[in-house]
Parts: C-alpha cells; structure tokens; sequence
C-alpha cells in the first residue's frame, strides 16, 4: 500500500454505544494505533478516528429499559470507550458520536443533495424485517423465517421508505474491486465481497418510519421518517472533517485504511463504497476486514459470561502487554482464541525471557565491565558483522510488514533480532572477554552491539509496546521522545553514542512463576463459569392487607445528582427528583452502579418512609431494586413515565 503524499488517514468501526467494550472492539482500536504510531515515527501527518455509532433501536430500547431517554443513555455509555482508550494509550485524533450536530448536519446534507440529484426515491417495501438487525430480508434469505445475522425470528411488513439506488452500482463496484488490488485485503475476503456481488445488487432502505423508531437523523426531504442506522454510521469517516467540500479539500480523504470486523466488510465494500461514488468523492484506499477471537475457543457472549474484560486485562497485565499479546498472537485476518494460559506463555517466553533478558543482561555487564557507560566499539570481527546486517534488514522487513498491517510478521521480525542479539551474546561469553585486558576490545565491541540492538528494538517495538519502548530507551541512556528520533534514527548501525550513562530500571517483563500462573488461572475460569443457581428464598413474610399496602407512597424519581458517600463501599448519595420537590436519598447500590451511570435514570421511591440517617447523612425515602449476593439492579419500567407520578 504506497503511500505517495506523506498523509495517512486511519479508522476503527464506529462502536455501538449500548455494547460493553471488550477485547474485539480493543484489538481493532490498537491495530490502528499501531499503524499510526509507526507512521507518525515515519513523519506521516496523520489523523485517526475512532467513536461510537450512537442511533437506532437497540439503543432506544435499552434506553427504555433502564427508564433514561437515548440521548442521557448514550452521553453516559460512550464515556465507557473512551476511558478505555486512555486506558489502552490509543492517541486517537478525535472521538466522534454519531449524537454530536456536526456529525447529524452532514448526513443530513448528504441525504438532501442525494434526494434532489434523484439517487434516493420513496417506494414501498413488502418483506421480511428484523427488528433487532433493524435489517430487511428477501424472501430467499429466510427460508425458516429467521434472521441470517442474529436468528431470531424476522417479521413480514408492508412499509413506505426511502431508498438509495444502490443497484446502478453494482457493475461500476465489481470493475473497481477487481482491479483495484488493495482495495479490500485481505485476498480471501475481497473474494467473498466478490462472490456476493455476483447475485443482483438491491437498493438500500435508508429510513426507518419516526413512529417505530424515532431515535435516529430525521430525513430532511420527510420528517416522517429517521435515516437508517448505517446509512447515518458510514458517515462518520467524513463527517469529522466537515461537509462534502471541505472534506475534498482536507489531505486526509481518501482514508488509508478502514479497520474492520470481517462481520462488517458487507457494509463498508459495498453500502460505503456506493455511497461515496454517488456522492462524487473517492473510496477509501483500503478496507481491512480482520477476524474475530474467541475466548477458550467459544464465541464471547454475555449469556456465556466469557466476556473478556479489556479493563481487567489492564490491571493485571498492564496495556502493553495486552497490546503486544492480541498482535502477536495471531495474523491480522485471521480469527484467534483468547485464553490466559497463551498469554502468560507469551509473557514468560517472549517478554520475560527473550527480550527482558537481553535487556536485563546488557545493562548488567555494561554496569560491571564499563561503570555503566556504553563502551565504545572497537575492532569488528564477522561476527558483529552477521548481527548489524541482520539488523538492517530486520528494520527494513518490519516496515515492509507494518505497511501491509501484517502485524504479527512485524513481531517476529524483531524477536528474530533479539534471539540473533542473545545467540550473539552468548556465543561471544563476555564473561570471559572480561577476564584479560587483551580482550577488552572485544569486550566493549560486543557490549556496544547488545546495546546498540536493543536501541534498535526498542524503536521497532514502540508502535506496539509505547511504554516499555521509552522506557528500554531511557535504560540504555536516551531521553530523547521515540517520535522525535523518528525512523531515521535506525538508518545507520550506530546511533547509539558510546559514553552514554545506562539508567538500569526494574525488571521490565517479570516472569509470572507457576504458582502465580496457577492463580490466575484459577480466578480467571471462575470469571468464566456459569454462575451456580442460588436456592430462591421462600415467602414467609406476613401477609398485608391492601390497605395497608396503600399506605406506601411509591413515586417515580429521576436521579439529578449522584456521588459515593466518603468511606462506604455500599453507599451512594442521590438528589432525586419526585416532581413536586427534590429529595435526599441514601442508598446502597454503590457495589452494582457508578454514579456516572446514575444520573438520569428514573428509579422508584418509597416517599413516605420516615427519613433516616445513614452514615450521618439523611435519607428521605427509599430507592427499590432487586439484589442477590452477586448485584444489584434497581427497578424500573420499560416506557417513560413523569417524574412525581404515582406507582400503584
Ligand atoms: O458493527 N473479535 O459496531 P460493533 C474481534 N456500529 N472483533 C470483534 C469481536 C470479536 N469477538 N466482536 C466485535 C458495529 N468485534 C457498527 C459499526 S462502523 C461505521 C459501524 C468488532 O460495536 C466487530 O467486528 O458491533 C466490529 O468491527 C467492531 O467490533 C464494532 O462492532
């Protein structure tokens, strides 16, 4: 993928907001970080995009059910995202919602100019419907009346839309396929695109009827109707650089590369490709389809509750270890399966004792031998020879491999320069160089090359691994930011000035011996189980009259403030809003919700309970939710109701 002028456009899918990011959503998000942290080395401008895809019926129903509107439980979720990418130090440009009015205006002046220039026209659509895909079937397509995508059942509807004339591209779509080589990598899933072009190509329904699903982009030319979901998605990729115009003027467009989820290739080769050529702009350069993983071979789910948890991953392991480990472990492209037990194998064997031992080994004998300076080479025998040309054509293939975002090819490149750096090592036994000043010489060649490599791997690594990179950096002696050195710093065998003073830190890579592996094995297939059914407690409460039931005042509230209450792990201090006037209310939900994820949200209160004081703070009123010993899940209801009305 050649790049001529020195700009480089990257983005993830934009997430769906309602998902809890996991490890897929993570491993596209440091792919692209990884390529544009290597570009920028290379002195790309650059621009990388991420955010979250924040419409449509999946969103409004969960809405619903947590008794919020869309937009308070959209503003709440994506925070989820976003926090994780600082999390994972993702050095993404901007962070774009799909909410957010400079991304609705463009869409809908797309949507405008397509209607008046007659590429979309109403017509009415019979078929079959999944609600939950929000996606219309052909007859063909579900033979058992389900849904190819989720298999839950499809609906038959008679409906009025909008329809974008995707068809009159289908041929014009297959030539440029074909014969634009990377246009979709990789090669078996160009095929696949190819293959489904092969039946006819339909138009695209792009609007969904306001009194079935009103949270989306109102079409400008009928406020009848919201766009459809994708439709509104796509465009994001332009939209962050403003209106059609502006965006062919911007040195980003078109894109460098799409990531995506194979599962998404459909809409981005085929809906994205047609969208754009009927808006009279380029196609991206590429789209890059990657797999997906599985967690101990099964697909994750909720229902399974194997869900990996990137945040988790980061406590325990640290972001660069994760980041090396979902790039290393499997070919971008290719499905791969998560399991700790890869991981620490990973981390013993590649971390700890390949590269953290290179590291540690050096430094040690460059502190005993030469008071912790870097030595100057002296004379060069065949030997250091083999190890500098395998250097350079180390540093040439990487480039070579991370231009083509094979990332684990990338990887082993360098690991085949830290074996060739260890081989070197030990073959040359500095230990007994150190023995006889005649030897000294070579003492210091072969001390100066371990660390010169180790300056060279460091800098191939930093796309990969930020922070060990800088940090191996700054234990050889160089201060200097990894991004100012640039990739031309690894040019030249040498870089690395002798009488630099070494800077040895901790270990960088700790083993995880056995009896820690044990453990976390052990903890991390707890977090995988099914959760054993609990016996249901009996009803053995007294029995009340109605009357007295009625003597409880329950209201809907609408939490308008939250915090945790200072030293209490259960409890959280609310502000609540009951219509007639505002209440405090403490309650010990604090195990099962953050208070970020509080406010907004319509819960019911026991308003007559005599206030009390808990922790010193009043409570006037009671908040209801269900609780076993694992959470708890506060009551609610799954239409909007006013804050005061009373529950009966
Ligand atoms: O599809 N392994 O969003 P999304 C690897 N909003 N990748 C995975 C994965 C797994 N197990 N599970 C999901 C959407 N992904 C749309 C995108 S773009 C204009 C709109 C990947 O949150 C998935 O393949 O469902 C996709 O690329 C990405 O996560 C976002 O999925």
């Amino acid at each position: 993928m050649n790049e001529t002028k020195k700009t480089f456009y990257i983005t993830t899918p934009i997430y769906y907001v309602n998902d809890v990011p996991h490890i897929g959503h993570a491993y596209t998000t440091i792919a692209a970080d990884i390529s544009v942290r290597y570009k920028k080395l290379d002195g790309y401008q650059t621009f990388f995009l991420t955010g979250t895809d924040e419409h449509g019926q999946k969103v409004q129903q969960a809405a619903e059910k947590n008794g919020v509107s869309p937009k308070e439980h959209v503003d709440s979720l994506h925070k989820r995202f976003k926090d994780l990418w600082v999390r994972f130090d993702i050095m993404n440009d901007d962070f774009i919602r799909t909410t957010e009015d400079r991304h609705k205006s463009v869409v809908t002046d797309i949507l405008k100019d397509l209607f008046e220039r007659g590429e979309i026209y109403k017509d009415t659509y019979e078929g079959w419907y999944c609600m939950p895909c929000e996606r219309f079937w052909t007859e063909k397509d579900v033979p058992e009346k389900l849904c190819p995508e989720c298999k839950r059942s499809v609906e038959n509807i008679s409906e009025s839309n909008y329809f974008f004339k995707m068809g009159n591209y289908q041929d014009w779509l297959i030539e440029y396929i074909q014969s634009n080589e990377d246009f979709i990598k990789p090669t078996s899933r160009k095929n696949e695109v190819l293959g489904f072009l092969k039946k006819p190509l339909g138009n695209l329904c792009i609007s969904r009827p306001k009194e079935r699903l009103p949270w989306g982009i109102p079409l400008p030319f009928d406020q009848d109707y919201v766009t459809y979901v994708w439709f509104d998605a796509l465009i994001n990729y332009i939209s962050v650089h403003g209106s059609v115009n502006q965006i062919k003027e911007t040195p980003y467009w078109p894109a460098s590369h799409h990531l995506v989820g194979k599962d998404i290739l459909t809409t981005h080769a085929v809906y994205w490709s047609t969208m754009l050529k009927a808006m009279g702009l380029e196609l991206p350069k590429n789209i890059f389809a990657h797999g997906w993983w599985t967690v101990n071979g099964q697909k994750m789910s909720k229902s399974l509750r194997n869900v990996v948890e990137p945040n988790l991953l980061v406590d325990q392991f640290g972001s660069d270890v994760i980041r090396y480990f979902l790039m290393r472990e499997v070919p971008f492209g290719q499905d791969g399966d998560f399991s700790h037990k890869a991981l620490i194998g990973r981390i013993n064997s590649d971390l700890a004792n390949n590269l953290g031992n290179l590291l540690s080994r050096s430094l040690n004998m460059i502190k005993k031998y030469c008071d912790g300076k870097i030595p100057a080479s002296d004379t060069t025998d065949s030997s250091d020879e083999k190890l500098i040309a395998k250097a350079k054509k180390v540093v040439s293939e990487t480039f070579a491999h991370l231009d083509q975002l094979a990332y684990n090819k990338a990887l082993t490149k360098t690991w085949e320069l830290l074996d060739a750096a260890n081989l070197y090592i030990n073959d040359s036994a500095p230990w007994n160089l150190a023995k006889s000043d005649e030897t000294k010489g070579r003492l210091h060649t072969v001390l100066y090359n371990s660390a010169e490599t180790i300056r060279i791997a460091a800098i191939l690594l930093y796309p990969f691994m930020p922070k060990s990179a800088e940090n191996m950096l700054r234990q050889i002696g160089i201060e200097t930011p990894i991004l100012e050195l640039g990739t031309q710093s690894l040019q030249n065998w040498g870089g690395l000035e002798a009488g630099t003073q070494t800077n040895p830190g901790p270990q960088l890579f700790p083993r995880i011996d056995e009896k820690q592996a044990a453990k976390i094995l052990v903890t991390a297939e707890a977090g995988d189980k099914e959760p054993e059914k609990k016996p249901i407690e009996k009803i053995e409460s007294e029995q009340v009259a109605i009357d007295d039931f009625f003597k409880i005042d329950l209201r809907i509230g609408k939490i308008i403030e939250a915090e945790k209450v200072k030293k209490s792990k259960k409890l959280v201090k609310l502000k609540v809003d009951i219509g007639i006037e505002t209440r405090q209310v403490v309650a010990g939900i604090a195990a099962s919700y953050e208070p970020e994820q509080l406010i907004g949200r319509k819960i019911i209160l026991v308003a007559n309970l005599k206030p009390a004081k808990l922790m010193g703070i009043e409570s006037q009123g009671m908040v209801l939710a269900g609780s076993d010993d694992d959470k708890i899940v506060l009551a609610g209801f799954d239409q909007q109701l006013e804050p005061g009305t009373r529950v009966k």
